[in-house]
């Protein structure tokens, strides 16, 4: 297990097989600590890789999670290579002397597991049943604006937002941490799909910015611009609400809402847009696994670069 020399980055794996990447990692690399979350609802442990080396100041944290939904395979498989290009690199070492780096590869393992043995395009986690339904969406159950639009109070519809801000407990473990940390982690970065977007709050209703929404902007647009350099791939940059549809109780709002500087929701690929739409959607081949994550990567530096600077 060491070197795990039979894991490939380019095949979308088992959720024990992730966890277990991550902690060959946290093996191989003194400056790598895998630690855990806390246990979803079926009891599978959460666990995640701090990267970065140790200092005498408090580091600033660039946090960056996927998997919040299930069917977006493409987005755990990213950051599993985003881990592996940081620490295999060593142009990154003087980064990770400045900032810490926290990547939690998949947020809802129970959801994505059941993706990936019974419905393959279930998108909550798996709690219940309610209703004789199962499953909470986690990006609706996030303690501000919760259900105030784009949810469902209906426990059988894909969008219902559980029965209480931070009802569920994979919520409440990302919560916990994010509240912990909330004047270190100076960028939160959550890693969907799909439809090439790079997208900043306030996700709650069409029209409303946060203050320092030029910051966002600006920066969004030097990250879509460092993922374009690589493939040709245009990500969109936009509002949540406008540049999709208004939806409170997300995560990257609430990370914005206890002051977590910069904020952004990646749609990973596949695009959404006519021009140029192969119908994949969440079903996107392993073959392009490579591709999107060597296109994300830079854009994820760029924002690790912000927080070197903050
Ligand atoms: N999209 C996000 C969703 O949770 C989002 C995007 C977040 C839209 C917040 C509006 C507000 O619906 C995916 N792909 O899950
Ligand atoms: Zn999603």
């Amino acid at each position: 297990l060491r070197s795990m020399p039979s894991f490939n980055l380019y095949d979308y794996h088992t959720y024990d097989d992730q966890m277990a990447y991550i902690k060959s990692i946290a093996q191989q690399y003194s400056y790598v600590h895998l630690e855990s979350l806390g246990k979803s609802v079926e009891g599978r442990d959460i666990q995640y890789l701090k990267i970065g080396y140790p200092s005498n100041r408090p580091k600033n944290i660039l946090f960056i999670d996927a998997g919040i939904h299930a069917r977006e395979w493409i987005a755990p498989a990213t950051a599993i290579c985003i881990i592996d290009r940081l620490v295999t690199n060593p142009d990154y070492t003087s980064l990770l002397y400045d900032i810490d780096i926290y990547v939690v590869p998949n947020v809802n393992p129970d959801g994505y597991e059941y993706s990936r043995t019974s419905d393959r395009m279930w998108r909550k986690n798996r709690s219940g049943p309610r209703q004789g339904c199962y499953g909470v969406d986690l990006n609706r159950n996030f303690a501000f604006k919760w259900g105030y639009s784009g949810v469902s109070r209906d426990p059988c519809s894909e969008t219902y937002a559980g029965s209480s801000a931070l009802s569920e407990v994979e919520a409440q473990h990302l919560a916990k941490i994010l509240d912990a940390n909330n004047n270190t982690i100076k960028a939160y970065v959550t890693l969907h799909s799909y439809g090439e977007d790079l997208i900043y709050p306030w996700g709650y209703a069409i029209r409303t910015y946060p203050s320092d929404v030029a910051e966002l902007k600006k920066l969004a647009h030097e990250a879509a611009e460092a993922i374009h350099a690589v493939n040709g791939t245009r990500y969109s940059v936009g509002n949540s609400a406008d540049e999709l549809y208004p939806a409170s109780g997300a995560s990257d709002d609430y990370s914005k809402s206890i002051g977590i500087k910069f904020v952004y929701t990646f749609e990973l690929s596949p695009t959404s847009s006519d021009d140029n739409f192969y119908g994949y959607g969440f079903q996107f081949p392993k073959e392009f696994i490579q591709p999107t994550c060597e296109e994300t990567f830079p854009g994820i530096l760029t924002i690790a670069k912000a927080v070197q600077d903050t």
